[in-house]
């Protein structure tokens, strides 16, 4: 491995000050349509929302978990259970970063509880100096590419209408979720209509490897990867998939970690992978994964849970970090949500990028009155 210093080793040193209010605020929005993967059909986001008041500042951090385990073994439950009852205990006055990651480190799996927690640290870090998160982890500001990502479609129809809005829009990237049955014909419709659009898919682990024959058609499209197409806990047989197949393979619900990183990249499992924050156990993860991903030669993007405007925000952020090279999932609010509990929300140039929102912190800010409507859980720890 490389000798320069890791992207996080300037964070692991810093200590966040005394938190004298820790709140958990669960939210749970409306979404504008449903979005359906090969598992689940969402309908709402209910979210987990952690508070943390320091010194009079007041920042927000958001747990990805859905209250399902239908995308991940987490749930909104389990992570309310291990913040509450082993992570916020762990944090003591004067600990770094570094320390208390030690100590989460304990703790096993669970990275969606971690996340909420050490994220927070880093926005309230940010907000108490004034700077916005992404100087905060040394990254420069930048526009940030964004794709797409359209669910799973009753029609044809409905499906090719959806990305020719997003081709209007400049998406530099769209993802179509596919699902056994709902596959090869679903792709040649999109392609032999659209192209040149930089396409992939995503089957959230619904195939097996006897249906390799069958994603080997997938090979005539020119898509830019195929992610997670087997099962949501499998490294080893991506592998062989990959070798059998052209397309790219992007793995999202197998990485848990950097060592899952650096197990699938060494086996050959995937050529891309989609880092969500929380699934890894927070930006500083996030931050490793991507560059060593990238040393490694693969590309590498910013995954998204259809989160409101604060987790998205993080989301925003972090993609300044070293190893971001492709697009992610960062839609516009108005894809998910006709009223998120943030301004500014998430709006694309003329060319499809996204501006980082300024000011301290994430830089965005909860609208009080839309938070009160909105939640439907509220638990003050401390
Ligand atoms: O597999 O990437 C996924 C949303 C929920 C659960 C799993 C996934 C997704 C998405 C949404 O694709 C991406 C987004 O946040 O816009
Ligand atoms: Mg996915």
């Amino acid at each position: 491995m490389s000798s320069r210093p890791s992207p996080t080793h300037t964070l692991e040193q810093l200590a966040p000050g005394k938190i004298d209010h820790i709140d958990l605020v669960t939210v749970r929005l409306p979404f504008v349509s449903p979005f359906g993967t090969s598992v689940y059909v969402w309908t709402h986001k209910e979210a987990l929302l952690l508070r943390l008041e320091s010194d009079g500042l007041v920042v927000w951090s958001e747990c990805v978990a859905d209250p399902d385990p239908f995308y991940f073994y987490e749930t909104t439950t389990t992570c309310r259970h291990i913040i509450k009852d082993f992570l916020l205990p762990l944090i003591e006055p004067g600990i770094t970063l570094g320390e208390l990651e030690t100590r989460f480190g304990r703790v096993r799996g669970h990275g969606m509880a971690k996340a909420t927690v050490e994220n927070g640290l880093l926005i309230l870090l940010a907000t108490v100096r004034g700077i916005p998160l992404h100087e905060l982890l040394g990254r420069p500001t930048k526009k940030i590419p964004s794709g797409l990502s359209i669910g799973l479609k009753p029609r044809p129809a409905d499906l090719l209408a959806a990305v020719e809005k997003a081709v209007a829009k400049k998406y530099q990237r769209i993802k179509m979720k596919v699902k056994r049955g709902q596959d090869v014909d679903w792709v040649r419709a999109v392609r032999d209509r659209f192209p040149d659009v930089p396409l992939m898919v995503d089957a959230n682990g619904d195939f097996s490897l006897a249906d390799t024959a069958l994603l080997k058609k997938l090979d005539a499209f020119n898509l830019m990867m195929i992610e997670q197409p087997l099962s949501y806990n499998d490294i080893f047989q991506h592998a062989a998939l990959q070798k059998e197949m052209k397309t790219a393979i992007c793995l999202d619900e197998s990485i848990h970690s950097l060592e899952d990183a650096a197990a699938a990249i060494s086996l050959g499992a995937c050529r891309v992978i989609n880092i969500k924050q929380g699934r890894v156990g927070g930006l500083m993860a996030s931050m490793r994964i991507a560059r060593y991903a990238e040393d490694h030669g693969l590309g590498v993007w910013s995954g998204g849970m259809d989160e409101t405007g604060i987790g998205r925000a993080v989301n925003i952020h972090l993609q300044t970090a070293e190893g971001f090279n492709l697009p992610g999932d960062t839609s516009e609010t108005k894809n998910y949500f006709d009223e998120d509990i943030v301004e500014p929300g998430v709006v694309l140039d003329a060319d499809g990028l996204i501006d980082i929102p300024q000011g301290p912190g994430l830089g965005v800010r909860v609208i009080p009155d839309r938070l009160m409507k909105r939640s439907i859980h509220t638990e003050r720890l401390r």
